[in-house]
């Protein structure tokens, strides 16, 4: 025996086979958009592979990361129209949708892990309840690190900003590189490197993690801490195969995703700094925005929560006040 998990997968194993119990049943493709070695992709392994020892293999989740089944842009879709069962993708990117799949994606409003949880804790019925008007279970959101800003010179103000070629992942990020006078371009995480290597965009707001998985320091120099916010992925499941599972099996799949919730999220402030150094490890420019780039941008803040107050509506408003109360 190797490790305490491979003794639990065998014993699980031969209960089942004692038992007569058909091996793999359901089987649930589960794309995932992001790096394979990235913490997000590998917390979905660990939860797919906590199922499908805890089920005896009778749901087999098989997680395809990288964006290699799905594209980010094509997973929410996929699972809606039954080509996955289940998936995960980047909550926010949702936000032209519906303005409340982007309440983590309002500047300043949660900037540290602390407050993004509490965020999460006041915003999840609200999703939840969106989602499963869509068809949609959800079963665990992990932040990304909070953002910050790269470009390939120094920054001290919005006016170097001007005219920057900005890539964007959400209608948010888009805004705010509008409201900073930059040129935005939607690009998927999986096709950053390309974009930059052949100078499309020439700068992002993203964490220090999507910087040391695309290898930024290849193509900017400076990376600015600006702690704008902590946006969020999810992972969810296609409202029938969910009820085409029995009651234990989703009683399981719910244990992981506790689990996955509460170990992808650890994971995530623990490597937080540590992407950073990466960046500056191989040769990057990290520090603190100036005080003066701070100011600006806490002004374009204002301006995006408002426009997003007026978007999202009572129940947005409901949303905030429900977190500064906590
Ligand atoms: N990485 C993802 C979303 C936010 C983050 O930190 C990206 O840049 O696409």
């Amino acid at each position: 025996m190797k490790t305490s998990k491979y003794t639990a997968a065998l014993t699980l194993a031969v209960c089942g086979a004692l038992a007569g119990t058909a091996v793999a049943d359901e089987k649930w493709d589960m794309p995932m958009a992001y790096a394979d070695s990235n913490y997000h992709t590998q917390n979905g392994k660990l939860f797919a592979e906590a199922v499908n020892i805890a089920t005896g293999g009778d749901l087999e989740i098989v997680v395809h990361g990288g964006g290699s089944l799905f594209k980010g842009g094509d997973i929410k879709r996929a699972v809606q129209t039954g080509q996955a069962q289940i998936g995960e993708r980047l909550l926010s990117a949702h936000q032209n949708e519906v303005a409340m799949f982007g309440f983590d994606s309002v500047p300043f409003l949660a900037t540290s892990f602390e407050a993004s949880e509490k965020l999460w804790q006041a915003a999840r019925p609200a999703i939840e309840k969106l989602l499963a008007e869509q068809n949609l279970v959800l079963l665990y959101s992990v932040p990304w690190p909070p953002q910050g800003l790269y470009f390939n010179k120094p920054v001290d103000d919005v006016d170097d900003m001007r005219g920057v070629k900005f890539r964007s992942y959400n209608s948010a990020t888009a805004r705010l590189a509008e409201l900073t006078g930059m040129v935005p371009t939607q690009i998927e995480a999986a096709e950053i490197t390309q974009a930059f290597a052949t100078g499309v965009v020439e700068s992002m707001v993203s964490s220090g993690s999507t910087g040391y998985d695309r290898k930024l320091w290849e193509h900017v120099s400076h990376f600015y801490e600006v702690n704008a916010w902590l946006p969020r992925n999810y992972v969810f499941v296609h409202a029938d195969a969910w009820e085409d599972l029995d009651e234990d099996t989703q009683n399981i799949v719910r244990g992981a995703a506790l689990l996955a919730e509460k170990a992808g999220t650890a994971k995530a402030q623990q490597l937080s700094d540590w992407y950073v150094a990466q960046l500056a490890a191989n040769g990057m420019k990290t520090q603190t925005a100036s005080r003066q780039l701070r100011n600006s941008l806490e002004k374009v803040g204002e301006t995006m929560t408002r426009e997003w107050l007026d978007k999202a509506g009572a129940a947005g408003r409901a949303v905030v006040e429900d977190y500064q109360s906590m």
